[in-house]
């Protein structure tokens, strides 16, 4: 049978983020792909110079139309754009038959708000208890749980935070921290670690989206989480490593990667 997985993000015409670099990495891990956009940004490796945010009705409507045809077998968030798409998004999540993985995505790779400030408060308490998974990085996490976050200690802190405040699992991304990029995984009470070397590049562009769409993937394959996690791991650590050096500033990574 087809594995399906759908992402409910925003666009990036150059490819590198968001609901492209999404159906790329399930491509790349065979699965059938479907792309609910919430909104729209102009940018490219130098800048995000424009963000239109769609209407929530018309998100709701994309989601309802695929989900009642060719229901995916695991689904993903990522940048959301306002309160009212995470409302609607919640909505709809609420009859998901399958898991949820939602990618708090705050802000843009250079930093460009992709969540409007009263959304987050939003998402933490709409979304989350519907999440099979939550993949903050350390900026979203202290954010969703405004917890500062100084080391692995603190970040353990925060993923049992992140857990009581709804999530079935957290996979909190440890690349802000310095030294190497250690991802905790928190599934029930059980701790998984993920440790990759830091790799020294600009090109980093779209990590988070690759990261967690290649974990959705791995979940509409029928994995369980803490396999999905690891291989995601290791395929977005590969896909850093071997990056096409695209675009003038912060590029994006070779999504053609091999599953390793
Ligand atoms: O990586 C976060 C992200 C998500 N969605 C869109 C983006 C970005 C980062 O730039 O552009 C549309």
């Amino acid at each position: 049978m087809t594995a399906i997985a759908l992402t409910i993000a925003g666009s990036d015409p150059s490819g590198g983020a968001g609901l492209q670099a999404d159906l790329k990495t399930f491509h790349q891990f065979g699965v059938y792909g479907e792309a609910v956009a919430t909104l729209i940004t102009v940018q490219n490796s130098v800048r995000v110079s424009r963000v239109e945010v769609l209407a929530a009705e018309l998100v709701c409507q994309q989601i309802e139309a695929v989900v009642e045809d060719m229901p995916p077998g695991a689904a993903k968030t990522g940048a959301l754009g306002s309160a009212a798409i995470v409302h609607a998004v919640a909505q709809a999540a609420r009859y998901f038959e399958f898991p949820l993985v939602v990618d708090p995505v705050l802000f843009s790779t250079q930093g460009q708000p992709l969540l409007a400030p009263d959304a987050a408060r939003l998402l933490a308490e709409e979304l989350l208890p519907l999440a099979a998974l939550v993949t903050p990085n350390i900026p979203e996490a202290a954010a969703l749980t405004g917890i500062a976050i100084e080391g692995l200690d603190d970040a353990r802190r925060v993923a049992i935070r992140l857990r009581e405040m709804g999530a079935r699992a957290v996979l909190l991304k440890g690349g802000h921290l310095p030294g190497d990029a250690v991802d905790l995984l928190l599934v029930g009470s059980a701790w998984h670690e993920f440790t990759a070397e830091r790799i020294p590049t600009p090109h980093t562009h779209g990590t988070g989206c690759a990261y967690s769409a290649a974990i959705t993937a791995c979940l509409a394959l029928g994995m369980a989480l803490p396999e999905a996690a690891a291989r995601a791991k290791r395929w977005v650590t590969e896909a850093i490593r071997t990056n096409p050096g695209l675009g003038r500033g912060a590029g994006p990574l070779n999504l053609h990667a091999g599953i390793l």
